[in-house]
């Protein structure tokens, strides 16, 4: 089954056998918020909980990338398929800076694409809900990103440099990939009337799974704590999930559609919108490889794959040529 493996101790306490000096000196350049490079020493965990989560994040985009591939072939205009197209791109560049981050922590390309593969590793849950119609298209670049800005942008200034340096290009781009999928969303909430309950029905699917990808509440997150102390993480999933509802919600008012939650409401005195309950059953059966098509994406990742093989082969092949060419040279 493709399911993704859930550690009980992701992020175990810095081994005994590490020197304190060391731990000492690490902790304090992480609390002067300099960057952590990837000659610098660091805790083995610290390096284990950066390898997860880039490559996760690295996994997501590379699976993010097939609801939407879906509908480049059935993009109702050439310049939507030309936008698409080129969004989809951005997303496997996305997973290609990503994957190279990671590796900067010793950990090779194919081990982290075994793990993918094999179901040992997690993407984000959000790319396991089927894109039905167009409007989802819209939906995706309005929410999906919307919530993967949310979540990236604090992490320009993780502790790890090669994971924030990438984030800063991956945020530019993400921020024009949610205008593309909202100005979708008005074209079709101000169009015919079925447009407009296509546009509805988008929201209604997408609004809880955008939730979700921020993960589970701050008290059943088992590694907030710790990435926060190591700021890796910025800000907690709670937090950026209150912003992301903060900021959406508008939007959606705008658009004259509704938000599918009826217990939303605006707090005056706290100045923030109060929301209903998660579903977390539906949540973690989507983490552990249940979602709706989650067999289906990594079916076509792995075929992806395989059939990349004598690209990958060429690339090697010339490289290594170019190679023996410059020896010769010398
Ligand atoms: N899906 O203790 P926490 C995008 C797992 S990019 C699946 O809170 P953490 C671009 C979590 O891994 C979207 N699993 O974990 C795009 C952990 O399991 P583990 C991806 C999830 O790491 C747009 C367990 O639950 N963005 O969309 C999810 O502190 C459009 C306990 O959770 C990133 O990856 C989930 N939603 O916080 C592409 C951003 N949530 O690993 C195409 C970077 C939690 O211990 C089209 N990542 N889990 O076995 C992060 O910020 C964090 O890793 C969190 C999770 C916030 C995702």
């Amino acid at each position: 089954m493709y399911t993704t493996e859930l550690q009980k101790h992701p992020s175990k306490p810095v081994a005994a056998t590490e020197p304190q000096e060391l731990i000492d000196a690490f902790e304090a350049r992480v609390a002067a918020d300099e960057f952590i490079e990837p000659k610098d020493w660091m805790p083995a965990a610290y390096r284990r909980t950066l390898v997860r989560q880039i490559s996760q994040h690295a996994h997501s985009e590379i699976v993010g990338m097939l609801p939407e591939g879906n509908w480049i072939s059935r993009a109702p205009s050439l310049r939507r398929k030309a936008v698409l197209l080129a969004k989809v791109q951005d997303e496997g560049g996305h997973g290609l800076y990503l994957y190279a981050a990671a590796e900067t922590l010793g950990t090779a390309r194919e081990e982290m694409i075994e793990a993918l593969h094999t179901g040992k590793a997690k993407y984000s849950t959000i790319f396991n809900y089927p894109t039905l119609t167009w409007a989802d298209i819209g939906a995706i670049g309005w929410l999906v990103d919307g919530a993967a800005i949310m979540n990236q942008v604090p992490l320009q200034r993780t502790s790890y440099g090669p994971y924030a340096r990438a984030m800063v290009r991956v945020c530019k781009e993400e921020s024009f990939h949610q205008r593309q999928g909202y100005e979708i969303m008005m074209c079709m909430a101000n169009g015919t009337p079925e447009q407009k309950e296509m546009a509805q029905d988008a929201l209604n699917r997408w609004w809880w799974p955008s939730l979700m990808m921020f993960g589970p509440p701050d008290d059943e997150s088992p590694n907030t704590a710790q990435s926060m102390r190591w700021r890796i993480k910025r800000d907690t999933n709670d937090e950026l999930r209150q912003h992301f509802v903060d900021v959406t919600v508008p939007q959606a008012e705008f658009l004259g559609l509704t938000v599918p939650d009826p217990k939303l409401k605006f707090n005056d005195k706290t100045g923030h919108y109060e929301f209903g309950e998660i579903d977390w059953s539906e949540f973690w059966n989507v983490v552990k490889g249940e979602g709706p098509v989650a067999k289906e994406r990594m079916h076509d990742r792995v075929k992806a794959w395989d059939e990349g093989a004598w690209v990958r082969d060429a690339a090697a092949a010339h490289a290594a040529k170019q190679h023996g060419a410059r020896q010769a040279a010398e």
